[in-house]
């Protein structure tokens, strides 16, 4: 089996600090977090900004900061999120881009969100994997339910997305679909040849489906975004924790943890570059 390739969803934009005491809020946090997750094993860090109210933000100045910041320290792959939060507009989410980072997500299609609905309509959807396309920057396709793989293929056959297509799978939320070990069967087995994917199981699940992904030969995303506890009732110290853990649990399992250059190999980072 390759490397695996974990993914550390730092920030999130739903989190708050009642919930989570040490989530990272401020530019200069979310850089620390982030590198201290790297130093713990991640690959990836999975962006996302908040104000200085610690509400979910797109500004292309605080993800801008954000980016640099890391660049600076380390060679982890920045992946900014397109997502933003509930109720944000295409043109406000768009703006993460702006900083040019190595990947950024592409949600293929809209999905029930806890009480809200996260908005991801066919037009936005293009828009979004054109520009990612024409700037240079890899998409990672988040998938909160089965079609939005089939829609995902419809991209790829338009040439929006080139292959080799990487795909992660969010398990959990409420109104997406559930985290249960054989959807995410089935949902690998419906992945052209060559793709390569990740599981972010949420709150509980992460720990669980993230061990199934490191069994199925796929990658795992952890972090605060997804799941503040550590086990039940009992927080996280930090994102850095729950990256160690999952790293941990990859070597008693003869899977060798993937540094972020052997993650630009295994997703052809470097076939996207505008020179
Ligand atoms: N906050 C969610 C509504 C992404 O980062 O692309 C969307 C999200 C997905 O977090
Ligand atoms: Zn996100």
């Amino acid at each position: 089996m390759q490397p695996v390739i974990i993914t550390a969803a730092i920030v999130g934009a739903e989190v708050t600090r009642e919930q989570q005491p040490r989530l990272p809020i401020s530019p200069q946090q979310i850089i620390e977090a982030a590198v201290e997750s790297y130093q713990a094993g991640a690959a990836i860090i999975h962006i996302h900004v908040r104000d200085e109210h610690g509400k979910a933000s797109q500004d292309a100045a605080l993800f801008r900061e954000v980016v640099e910041g890391i660049r600076a320290r380390c060679d982890v792959i920045t992946q900014v999120s397109t997502g933003g939060a509930i109720g944000m507009s295409a043109q406000e989410r768009l703006q993460s881009v702006e900083c040019r980072p190595d990947m950024a997500t592409l949600t293929t299609g809209t999905v029930n969100f806890g009480d809200g609905v996260f908005m991801n309509d066919l037009s936005l959807v293009e828009t979004f994997a054109r520009r990612l396309r024409d700037d240079g920057i890899v998409p990672e396709v988040e998938i909160f339910d089965v079609g939005m793989i089939d829609t995902a293929l419809r991209l790829r056959t338009a040439g929006l997305i080139t292959d080799p297509v990487h795909f992660d799978f969010v398990m959990g939320v409420p109104g997406g679909i559930g985290a249960d070990p054989a959807h995410l069967v089935h949902m690998v087995r419906s992945l052209p040849p060559g793709s390569t994917w990740s599981v972010a199981g949420i709150g509980r699940h992460q720990l669980t489906l993230g061990v199934m992904a490191l069994a199925m030969g796929g990658n795992v995303r952890v972090g605060f975004e997804d799941n503040i506890y550590y086990r039940k009732g009992v927080l996280a110290q930090s994102n850095a924790e729950l990256v160690a853990r999952i790293a941990r649990i990859a070597a008693e399992l003869d899977r060798a943890v993937a540094t972020p250059a052997q993650a630009r190999e295994i997703l052809h980072l470097e076939r996207y570059k505008i020179q």
